[in-house]
């Protein structure tokens, strides 16, 4: 049964960055558990934080799934994983990051695992592309929607 819905986000700044969005939401997407609702559109968005590194691709998808929110941090994870391996000996520089943004209105903290993503209301390049595909979901513990979200930026 697929109940809950669920947005992630996605953020890439290494080697073909549109490759490893789209690839990384066509795995989630093969998950048996796992449905893709809506996908925004990829915005090219600049560094945020203290390391200088290079310009982000970052979008952010809806999916409905069965998983337990810690369940499908392990397929995040996992899809992590396997796009970020340099075929190299050695790992390289993270090729795609997959955060749970929110998780219908779950509220998780684990060690491991804070739903909603404790960075959600500070992050443009995570409230844009929400706003784009679904300017009315709702922060369980501000109760703030997306769109009053980016508001308050
Ligand atoms: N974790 C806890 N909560 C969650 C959650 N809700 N979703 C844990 C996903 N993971 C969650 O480690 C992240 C660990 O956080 C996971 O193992 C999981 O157990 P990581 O992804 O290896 O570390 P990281 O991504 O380097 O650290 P962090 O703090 O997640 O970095 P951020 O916050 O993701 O920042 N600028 C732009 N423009 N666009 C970006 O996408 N991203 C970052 C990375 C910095 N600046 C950026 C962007
Ligand atoms: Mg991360």
């Amino acid at each position: 049964m697929l109940t809950e819905s669920v947005f992630v986000a996605l953020g890439s700044n290494v080697g073909d960055r549109e490759y490893y969005v789209s690839k990384a939401i066509e795995l989630l997407g093969g998950e048996a558990e796992i449905s893709i609702i809506k996908q925004s559109t990829m915005l090219e968005t600049e560094p945020v934080g203290p390391i200088n590194q290079g310009m982000f691709l970052n979008a952010v998808i809806e999916i409905t799934t069965a998983l337990s929110p810690k369940a499908l941090l392990h397929v995040c994870l996992k899809i992590e994983e396997k796009l970020g391996r340099v075929r190299t000996k050695r790992w390289g520089p993270r090729t795609i990051d997959l955060d749970i943004v929110l998780f219908g209105n779950k509220i998780v903290h684990m060690p491991n695992l804070t739903i909603p993503h404790p960075e959600l209301m500070n992050r443009s390049f995570v409230l844009v592309p929400l706003v784009e595909i679904a300017p009315d979901a709702v922060h369980p513990v501000t109760s703030c929607t997306a769109v009053e979200m980016l508001d308050l930026m």
